[in-house]
């Protein structure tokens, strides 16, 4: 497709584009420099469009956050609490099976399981919290558990990575969600979150899951003290590792929301930044299949418009979205399969209900 740019050196990353050439780092920072968004986009468009064509992915989810004690205390973080706080919590594995049965008349198909570092809570709670899970909701997907949290549960149990990994699938963890790494660097972990791992032993921990044959995604969170090189990096490496293991399912940029948190002086992403994200994400990612605009984070209307900017999926129907809502986001805290389908369509594209691992769910719309 013939593209008339406002900005001609994008020529260049789109003639690279068509001849599927892979991008530089020097293309990656450009593409958050650029001031041509509508350029931009028709390049993310085609990568989009090639891979997917009009095609839109959803899943119909539901959210467990089994605690928001956290020893960690990240700078960016709203949601964490210290025990015995006002609000803090932990769910027993009654009160999750509850919160399942609450639920049990509509057609989820992920769970998707994360919580802060607890120390009240022992190895045998995530044993007995996914073998419960998996006996109530035996036909949904568990996607559980950050890398951080495989870190934190390998120490309680005085297990090796490899070991805890094994132990927590023969328990019925299927796939792992893509939090935790925040940016890949050292400035920005000992900035905003030192007491968190870092980022090698992300890397580590993300290779071992792959290595057991376990699928994860992978997010960045920007818009708080990283720079464009800094983002282009992480890009680049979470591309380096793909090209290693193959074990990453799909990429999920997430926007900053920096109310309750100690960056609160901090303004909220624009969506220029939101869109380009999307983009540099689709145009740099060139091994990773799926790239995802989270509505939670960015608003159900501009995930609908980062769709013609690389995205291909809008995650999922959620309800009790914790984490950003915590920090300030305004979307709604879940949506019907309806409104799903609704904002895909009027996006221009074809939605298609899919599972954990991408295939294509057939069901009827009635909830
Ligand atoms: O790791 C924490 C981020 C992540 C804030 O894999 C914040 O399918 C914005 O990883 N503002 C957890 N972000 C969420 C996450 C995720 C979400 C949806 C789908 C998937 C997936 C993964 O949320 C954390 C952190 O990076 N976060 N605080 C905040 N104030
Ligand atoms: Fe804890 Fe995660 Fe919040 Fe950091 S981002 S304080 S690890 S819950």
């Amino acid at each position: 497709m013939k593209i008339s740019f406002i900005d001609k050196k994008l020529k260049g990353i789109y003639s690279k584009v068509l001849k599927n050439s892979r991008l530089c780092k020097e293309d990656g920072i450009y593409i958050y420099e650029t001031r041509d968004l509508i350029g931009l986009g028709q390049i993310a468009n085609t990568v989009r469009r090639k891979r997917h064509g009009n095609k839109a992915f959803y899943i119909y989810n539901q959210h467990l956050n089994y605690t928001n004690v956290c020893k960690n205390r990240c700078e960016f973080c709203a949601y964490a609490k210290d025990e015995g706080d006002f609000g803090a919590y932990a769910w027993s594995i009654e009160e999750i099976k509850k919160r399942l049965l609450e639920r049990i008349d509509e057609p989820v198909n992920e769970l998707h399981i994360v919580g802060g570092l607890n120390e009240d809570l022992s190895f045998e709670y995530f044993i007995d919290l996914l073998k419960t899970v998996k006996k109530v909701r035996p036909k949904a997907t568990i996607k559980a558990f950050t890398c951080v949290e495989i870190d934190y549960l390998s120490n309680l149990a005085g297990l090796t990575i490899e070991k805890t990994i094994q132990q927590l699938k023969e328990a019925g963890l299927e796939m792992m969600p893509g939090g935790g790494a925040e940016v890949l660097n050292s400035r920005i972990h000992e900035t905003l979150f030192p007491k968190k791992i870092d980022h090698n032993r992300w890397l580590k921990i993300v290779k071992a899951v792959h290595k057991a044959g376990i699928k994860t995604n992978a997010t960045m969170l920007y818009g708080h003290i990283e720079t464009i090189e800094e983002r282009v990096d992480h890009l680049i490496t979470l591309r380096d590792l793909q090209d290693e293991t193959c074990g990453f399912s799909a990429f999920i940029p997430l926007a900053f929301h920096s109310e309750n948190t100690q960056l609160s002086h901090l303004p909220p992403t624009t969506a220029i930044d939101d869109l380009k994200n999307i983009a540099a994400a689709r145009l740099m990612l060139d091994n990773f299949d799926h790239i995802k605009a989270y509505w939670v984070m960015i608003g159900e209307k501009l995930a609908q418009v980062a769709l013609s900017f690389g995205a291909d999926d809008l995650d999922g129907t959620i309800i009790e979205e914790r984490i950003t809502h915590t920090a300030g986001a305004t979307s709604a805290k879940g949506l019907t399969k309806i409104q799903m389908e609704k904002m895909i369509i009027q996006a221009g594209f074809a939605p298609v209900e899919r599972d954990s691992f991408y295939n294509a769910i057939n069901a009827p719309i009635n909830t």
